[in-house]
C-alpha cells in the first residue's frame, strides 16, 4: 500500500471506530489535512447517524458543506464527544508535532474541548522522539522578529513560512533542528513568548487514541 492508501485506511477506520458512539444529535470535531480529508470522505457515507461538525480550518468547513455536513460554530456547541485529526509527528506517549497545514491553532481549541481526540496517521508519522518535523509556531505577525529570536534561545532554528497567512490571520515560523525530550515543557515554555499565539506541539493534551495506518493493517494505539 502506499502513503495514500494508508490515510485512507485509517480514515476509514476512525469512521468505524467512533460510529458506534454517534448518536443524532452528536457534534463532531474534524481536523485538516490530506488523511483528514479522507476521514471527511468517509464520514459522509453517514451523515444520518450524526448530526454535524466543528471544522478546525476553512478549508476542512467547506469539504463537509460540500458533503452536506452540517458545520456548527464550536461556541454554539455544548459538547464534543470525538475529535479526529491527523498529524505530522507522532510518540509513543501520543504527544504530537501538528501543524503543517497551517490550522494548528484551531486544531488545539477543538481538541481542548473533544473528550476524545482521535489521530490519524500513516506509519511514517511515527518518531521515536520529536522534532525531525520541523514544529511550526503561529504569531502575530508584528511579533515575528522577537519571537523568532527567543526561539533561537530555546535552540531551535525558526525559518518563516513565506507567503502563508493562517485563517486567524497570522504568520507561520517553522522551528527546525529540535530534538524534544520533553515535549510539554517545550510547548509550554514556547506558548510563554510574547506574540506567540500557539504551537504545534501537542503535550499537554496529546491523542487519547493514535490509528496508525502500516502496511499489515491499521493498529490501535492508546
Ligand atoms: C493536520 O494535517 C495538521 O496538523 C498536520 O499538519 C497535517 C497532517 O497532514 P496530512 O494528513 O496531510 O499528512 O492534521
Amino acid at each position: 500500500m502506499n502513503q495514500d492508501q494508508l490515510k485512507q485506511a485509517v480514515a476509514q477506520a476512525a469512521v468505524d471506530y467512533i460510529l458506534p458512539h454517534l448518536e443524532r444529535n452528536s457534534v463532531i470535531g474534524v481536523g485538516t489535512g490530506s488523511t483528514a480529508n479522507y476521514f471527511i470522505d468517509a464520514l459522509a457515507r453517514h451523515t444520518f447517524d450524526f448530526d454535524g461538525a466543528v471544522a478546525s480550518s476553512e478549508a476542512t468547513a467547506q469539504r463537509l458543506k460540500d458533503h452536506g455536513i452540517a458545520v456548527y460554530d464550536l461556541n454554539s456547541v455544548g459538547e464534543l464527544e470525538f475529535y479526529v485529526d491527523g498529524a505530522d509527528e507522532a510518540n509513543d506517549r501520543l504527544e504530537l508535532i501538528k501543524g503543517g497545514g497551517a490550522a494548528l491553532t484551531r486544531e488545539k481549541i477543538v481538541a481542548a474541548v473533544a473528550k476524545t481526540f482521535v489521530c490519524i496517521a500513516d506509519a511514517s508519522k511515527r518518531v521515536p522522539v520529536l522534532g525531525g518535523f520541523p514544529l511550526p509556531v503561529e504569531v502575530i505577525p508584528m511579533a515575528r522578529s522577537h519571537v523568532a529570536r527567543q526561539l533561537v534561545r530555546l535552540g531551535g532554528d525558526p525559518v518563516y513560512r513565506q507567503g502563508v497567512v493562517t485563517d486567524n490571520g497570522n504568520v507561520i515560523l517553522d522551528v527546525h533542528n529540535l530534538h524534544i525530550t520533553d515535549a510539554a515543557k517545550l510547548e509550554a515554555d514556547i506558548n510563554a513568548i510574547v506574540g506567540v499565539v500557539t504551537n504545534g506541539l501537542f503535550a499537554a493534551r496529546p491523542a487519547d487514541v493514535l490509528l496508525l495506518g502500516t502496511a499489515t493493517g491499521v493498529q490501535i494505539l492508546k
